[in-house]
């Protein structure tokens, strides 16, 4: 038996339908924010459906959660795929969770049709990929890549000030799994994620899987203007240090400067904070985030450029600082992966395309550790990261028998 014909669309899309309970918002999306109570009943959620098939589940210093199937040859670095379980404050129940039960049906999948590989086949639930409440995102991934220190990640705080080493505490207490010992990462032969696509290119194209050729670059900021409090009713204009009233000049200016006429360059300020936050206090400081990504990095350059000379130029009388907090390049797959996609959507006689990835992802990590790629299916219009988030239990099915197919030839090569 095959393991894409092993591939349970029911129990795939049942898996989905449990874990979306796990932050469940009434309308029908999730809020699952990393290291939270809904992210641990998740892991917990996972690691009993793994135990339950005699998988071995571990997890690391930044809470990245494992699954193991044996390979033939178990001190053969292991074939990885996965993704995260962590939510946008109002996301969908498919964003990363797909990519996570994908490759755990993959598991399933292979061992429902008996079949063996010599590598051990892994799955992975990648602590912190949105970055929402911790920044940066895809944190666990990064952390098991070496690109970000584990010291640095366990020290960064919430919006709230929860310091990341005491929620991820928390989490493992509430979802237990043995600790690998020493720092994360480990040798790994090759990665594949599943994600839905996040856009509308797939079903606009009426094609049913995405053969990922590459991410975009992405750029994070956080801009910090000081003002100074006053009387909202007794001081003039002339005399105020009035911070929103930067914010809305640097902003102002910062959509102007973004927007270009091929429209490829993507500027997104997500969160912006004012302080004091009273009706009659001219506000005394203000933060705002910056989300800037791009093909090519030399346009990123050009453009980081431009919003730092806007900081320095348009927030007086109130002093102004950008600071970066993420810089990704963009992520070329690996081309040996890629084709295998193909080949294997071809071979299952589904339709297929390659293009590139709009949306981050932790694969964009692991690509530098081992030759990676990613298999895209649809999801409704193209909308993510909205609760109205959907795709069809069809075309998840046909990501996953793709995805084993894929997994199984890496595994046996
Ligand atoms: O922001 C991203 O691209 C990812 O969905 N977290
Ligand atoms: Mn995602
Ligand atoms: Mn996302």
């Amino acid at each position: 038996m095959s393991g894409a014909k092993s591939v349970n669309q029911q129990r795939l899309w049942q898996r989905h339908a449990d874990m979306a309970k796990l932050g469940g918002t009434p309308r029908g999306g999730v809020n699952r924010q990393a290291l939270s109570p809904e992210d641990a009943a998740a892991r917990n959620q996972l690691a009993g459906w793994a135990r339950a098939r005699g998988f071995s589940v571990f997890t690391d210093a930044i809470g990245n959660l494992f699954v193991r199937r044996e390979g033939t040859d178990p001190a053969a670095p292991p074939v990885l795929s996965g993704s995260h379980m962590d939510s946008q404050p109002t996301g969908g129940r498919f964003d990363g969770m797909y990519g996570v039960l994908a490759a755990f049906e993959a598991l399933e999948a292979l061992e429902d049709a008996g079949i063996k590989t010599r590598r051990p086949v892994m799955a992975v639930a990648w602590t912190n990929e949105e970055g929402s409440r911790f920044q940066p995102g895809a944190m666990g991934s990064a952390v098991f890549a070496g690109t970000y220190r584990l010291d640095d990640m366990l020290a960064q705080k919430d919006w709230k000030g929860v310091v990341l080493k005491d929620a991820l505490a928390d989490t493992l207490k509430a979802a237990p799994a043995p600790m690998r010992d020493g720092p994360p990462g480990f040798s790994v032969d090759s990665y594949v994620e599943a994600h839905i696509e996040q856009g509308p290119r797939l079903e606009n194209e009426g094609k049913t899987i995405g053969v990922v050729t590459a991410i975009q670059g992405s750029r994070r900021y956080i801009v910090t203007i000081e003002g100074e409090e006053a009387h909202a009713g007794t001081t003039p204009r002339a005399a105020r240090k009035d911070a929103y009233a930067a914010a809305t000049r640097l902003a102002a200016a910062m959509y102007e400067a973004t927007t270009d006429e091929a429209d490829t360059l993507r500027f997104t300020i997500g969160r912006v904070e004012v302080s004091p936050g009273s009706p009659n206090t001219v506000p005394g400081k203000v933060t705002f985030t910056i989300d800037m990504r791009h093909p090519r990095n030399e346009v990123l350059e050009a453009h980081e450029a431009k919003l730092r000379a806007i900081v320095a130029g348009k927030a007086a009388p109130c002093p102004a600082v950008i600071e970066r907090v993420t810089n990704v390049a963009p992520t070329d797959f690996d081309p040996g992966v890629i084709g295998l996609v193909r080949d294997k959507a071809r071979a299952l006689g589904l339709s297929n395309m390659d293009m590139p990835s709009g949306a981050g992802h932790d694969a964009m990590h692991i690509a530098k550790l081992c030759p990676a790629g990613m298999i895209f299916v649809p999801c409704e219009r193209g909308i993510s990261h909205n609760e109205i988030e959907n795709a069809t239990p069809q075309d998840l099915a046909a990501g996953t028998q793709v995805l084993v197919e894929v997994l199984e030839a890496l595994a046996n090569r």
